[in-house]
């Protein structure tokens, strides 16, 4: 199977939408900030070749920071080019090998794509702080499933907001997905329930649970999610499957920090990372590779439903460095 067969399902439809390929998806998704990263490092080789002395490593090193992967990692990656090249006079080809190379060390995982239940439906939990792309995201998994073949029911876990009921119900219709809803401020739990219950009912491959990002508090939040969990796993032993943490790389590293909490509490196993396509800091990568023992899985790279890609580490890095068409001469 190719890469872009694993992102989208074998059995993806034609759409009109021209077909750009997983790796196109990871370039469209990292432009700004490989736009910037490309400009600031052409920058630095002003003349052919530049000397590795210590003011070219610590404009490398400010550089590499801000694309938000953090200072650590950004004197790692000087630390490598300062090992490798130091006291030579470089060319700009060079320099990019050895930082791709260290990127590629930095962020390396395996491709992690949802993990199916053995038999049965896969119950997908998602969570995240609010605005962080939880609903989108939601949506773009149950397009990638439909393509997949699979049937999905989705359930509208987040009562809080009476907009994000709405929200899931259009994207459930537009998609062809069962929904489950409850009034506004009803229990979460027994909307899981219920669509869980659905799940089985209907033999459906899938059911993608949405919750709530805010709450009166940060305890009742996480409380809440605690007892989605539990109400899953009381209809269906080893669910849930999933629990993906949705992050927004537009919120850099603060957003980090913030959704931790929601990792411990609702015992997630792997991430989203929404809202790439709209940052110049796609380098947060990192920092979440690094303070999270969870996989990426995917990443959002547009608003559409179709803009998703399972995560790959080495076209990550490419596509970081790829040269864009407003960076050639
Ligand atoms: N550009 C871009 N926007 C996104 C992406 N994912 C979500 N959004 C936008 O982010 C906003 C919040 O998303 P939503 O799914 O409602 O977040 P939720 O509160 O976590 O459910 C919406 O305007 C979405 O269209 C993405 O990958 N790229
Ligand atoms: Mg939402």
């Amino acid at each position: 199977m190719g890469l872009f067969d694993r992102a989208r399902g074998k059995q993806s439809p034609e759409d009109s939408a021209p077909k750009v390929g997983i790796f196109g998806r990871f370039k469209r998704g990292l432009q700004k900030t490989a736009q910037l990263l490309n400009t600031d490092i052409r920058d630095l080789f002003r003349q052919e070749g530049r000397l590795v002395d210590d003011e070219f490593l610590s404009e490398l090193f400010a550089i590499l920071v801000r694309t938000d992967m953090g200072a650590g990692p950004a004197a790692a990656m000087r630390d490598q080019v300062k090992s490798d090249f130091r006291g030579r006079v470089v060319q700009m080809s060079e320099v990019l090998e050895t930082l791709k190379r260290k990127l590629r060390e930095l962020v390396a995982q395996p491709e992690e794509a949802i993990a199916f239940a053995a038999s049965g439906p896969t119950i997908v939990m998602v969570v995240g702080v609010n605005g962080s792309g939880k609903t989108t995201s939601i949506a773009k998994l149950a397009t990638m499933f439909k393509q997949q073949g699979k049937s999905v029911v989705l359930g509208a876990g987040d009562t809080f907001r009476a907009a994000a009921v709405q929200q899931l119900t259009i994207w459930a219709e537009r998609i062809g997905a069962e929904i489950v809803t409850g009034a506004a401020n009803s229990d979460p739990a027994s909307v899981a329930h219920r669509a869980v219950s659905r799940a089985i009912e209907n033999a459906a491959d899938v059911c993608i649970i949405d919750t709530a990002g805010r709450l009166q508090t940060q305890t009742s939040l996480m409380q809440e999610l605690s007892k989605i969990r539990r109400v899953t796993t009381k209809q269906i032993e080893d669910a849930p499957h999933e629990v993906l943490l949705v992050l927004d790389a537009t919120a850099g590293q603060n957003g980090i920090s913030q959704a931790k909490g929601f990792s411990e509490a609702a015992g997630c196993t792997g991430i989203v990372l929404a809202k790439l396509d709209g940052t110049a800091k796609g380098g947060v990568v990192v920092p979440i590779r690094q303070q999270f023992e969870l996989p990426v899985k995917y990443i959002g790279v547009g608003e559409k439903a179709e803009d998703l890609a399972l995560f790959n580490a080495d076209e990550f890095v490419d596509a970081l460095f790829a040269e864009s068409g407003a960076n050639k001469p």
